[in-house]
């Protein structure tokens, strides 16, 4: 296992679209177990392969108290399933240190291959809700911050820049 280097907003390379994966295998399966391990060290909750510069359809997450509920999206869908939205107060492991309301459908069906490479669905209300479209953002280059007004993402961009300095 090993724990790998998040990229932090700015960074141009967060901006990239991930491909599919087009066969879930060794190399895979590696790169969840080290993207489990990265995000344990960091305190998150959910992780996009995108975050640690690999540009390629995967997400883990684990949005249980006890963290002993492990979820692996491999070229991850939603479906809507109901008009309404639900705000929540979202943070980022690549935006350290800033929270912000995002409203988002709150009822989608997930389809995803699991780590074995089976497909599966899953439907989700709350907080998997939330955090699956907000990792699902990170595979198209889309961050949370870009929901907030041009005035607040750069505030979050000038604050950042200042801590890093
Ligand atoms: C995405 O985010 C998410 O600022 C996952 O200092 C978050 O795991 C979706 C974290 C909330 C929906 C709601 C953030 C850790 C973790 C920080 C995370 C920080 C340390 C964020
Ligand atoms: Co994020």
């Amino acid at each position: 296992m090993a724990k790998l280097n998040i990229l932090e907003y700015p960074h141009p390379r967060l901006r990239i679209k991930a491909e599919p994966v087009v066969e879930v295998d060794e190399r895979i399966s590696q790169l969840v177990d080290d993207m489990f391990e990265t995000m344990e060290e960091a305190k998150g909750i959910g992780l996009a392969a995108s975050q640690v510069d690999v540009h390629e359809r995967v997400i883990v997450m684990d949005i249980s108290d006890d963290k002993d509920e492990p979820r692996v999206y491999i070229n991850p869908e939603i479906e809507v399933l109901e008009p309404g939205t639900q705000p929540y107060d979202e943070g980022c492991l690549s935006v350290p240190g800033f929270y912000e309301v995002v409203d988002r459908p709150a009822h989608v069906m997930i389809r995803a291959l699991d780590r074995e490479g089976n497909p599966f669905e899953e439907e989700a209300v709350g907080l998997l809700a939330v955090c699956i479209q907000h990792e699902i953002d990170h595979l198209e280059g889309k961050l949370f911050v870009d929901y907030l007004s041009p005035l607040k993402r750069d505030r979050i961009r000038k604050k950042l820049k200042k801590q890093r300095a």
